[in-house]
């Protein structure tokens, strides 16, 4: 019998991924979209896929999501995902994110001894001030969040672990550092910067790059990597534990503007510094321990960062 999966944000960037992967180990996909919900990341699998509406803010339409699904694993991805808009709106930040998750906790409550397998998806960056001689970051690191975003992964990655503690629910939590890839949203850097290459190259703007903070350095592993990773973990993580996703590998993002413009069909692009693009106050370094997924599933990312780069560039070139 084909494993139920549910997974919530299913229209995004990580959903639309996990959904290939989930349909290609032979599962059953249900995913939520909401009714402005953009489909045009799960267009290509519209009839692998059963789609229920619903706002996860609201109880009764979480109640009612998880009833038609009836899953065995549950993945919610879904959230407002995007840490420079959370300086903008903290409190629609926190509520989203927050709100949702506990909406689903409660919904799946009652029935606790079979209750889904259930991954909370927190963010590296709710480890946010780190110092040097905690790199790499382990699970164990403090958490010191440094935006109103973190702040609400912090939350749900708590949550999970008080669910766990407080009813025994199957809840594995997880921290993936930056994951990138084709139909990365363009308000994310690595995207941004590909789909400035693309459109210079098209001729659809000047030959300048409009850059933020250059010396903050990430960790990054390929998105198709990262959902393969959750999949282990749905399969048999340990339930209360949290595990890092991550490569071990922080780069610059001087040098994935480096690669992007070695990369470009146009020579000669220079780069601007835009303020709009620096925020309050930035993570200068996040560099993550994956030892602990590999020792529990044996997970490690396999697809190197220069292909997820040029395939995020030729992703934006097909669309420019
Ligand atoms: O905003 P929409 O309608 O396009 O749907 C987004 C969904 N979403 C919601 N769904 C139901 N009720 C809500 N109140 C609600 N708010 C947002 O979450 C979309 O389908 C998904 C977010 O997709 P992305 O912004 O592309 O995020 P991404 O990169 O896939 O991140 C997945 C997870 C998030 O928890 C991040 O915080 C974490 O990975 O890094």
């Amino acid at each position: 019998m084909a494993v139920r999966v549910l997974i919530t944000g299913v229209t995004g960037f990580v959903g639309s991924h996990l959904a290939e992967y989930a349909l290609a180990q032979g599962a059953e996909v249900w995913g939520s979209c909401r009714w402005r919900s953009k489909t045009e990341n799960i267009d290509h699998l519209r009839d692998q896929l059963h789609l229920v509406e619903c706002d996860l803010r609201d109880l009764s339409s979480v109640h009612h999501l998880v009833e038609q699904a009836s899953p065995e694993y549950i993945v919610h991805l879904a959230a407002q995902s995007f840490v420079a808009s959370s300086w903008h709106t903290p409190a629609e930040t926190l509520y989203t994110n927050s709100i949702s998750q506990v909406n689903l906790l409660e919904t799946i409550r009652p029935g606790k001894t079979d209750a889904p397998r259930f991954l909370a998806i927190g963010s590296s960056e709710e480890y946010g001030k780190v110092f040097d001689d905690e790199l790499p970051i382990k699970e164990t690191n403090a958490l010191r969040p440094l935006s109103p975003y973190a702040v609400s992964k912090v939350t749900q990655d708590l949550m999970g672990y008080q669910y766990f503690q407080s009813y025994g629910l199957p809840i594995i939590r997880t921290r993936a550092f930056n994951h990138e890839g084709p139909r990365r949203g363009d308000v994310f850097v690595t995207s941004n910067f590909a789909r400035q290459v693309a459109e210079i190259e098209a001729g659809k703007r000047p030959p300048v790059i409009h850059v933020g903070n250059l010396k903050a350095r990430r960790d990054y592993t390929d998105v198709r990597d990262i959902v393969r990773g959750y999949w282990r973990l749905l399969e048999s993580g340990e339930p209360g534990e949290v595990y890092n996703l991550c490569s071990g590998r922080a780069w610059a993002i001087q040098e994935v503007l480096d690669f992007m413009l070695t990369g470009s069909r146009v020579r000669g692009i220079a780069t601007k510094e835009d303020p709009a693009r620096l925020r309050p106050s930035d993570v200068p370094v996040l560099l993550g321990d994956a030892g602990k997924i590999e020792r529990t599933v044996g997970w490690r990312p396999a697809i190197d960062f220069s292909k997820t780069l040029a395939d995020t560039l030729d992703y934006w070139r097909e669309r420019t």
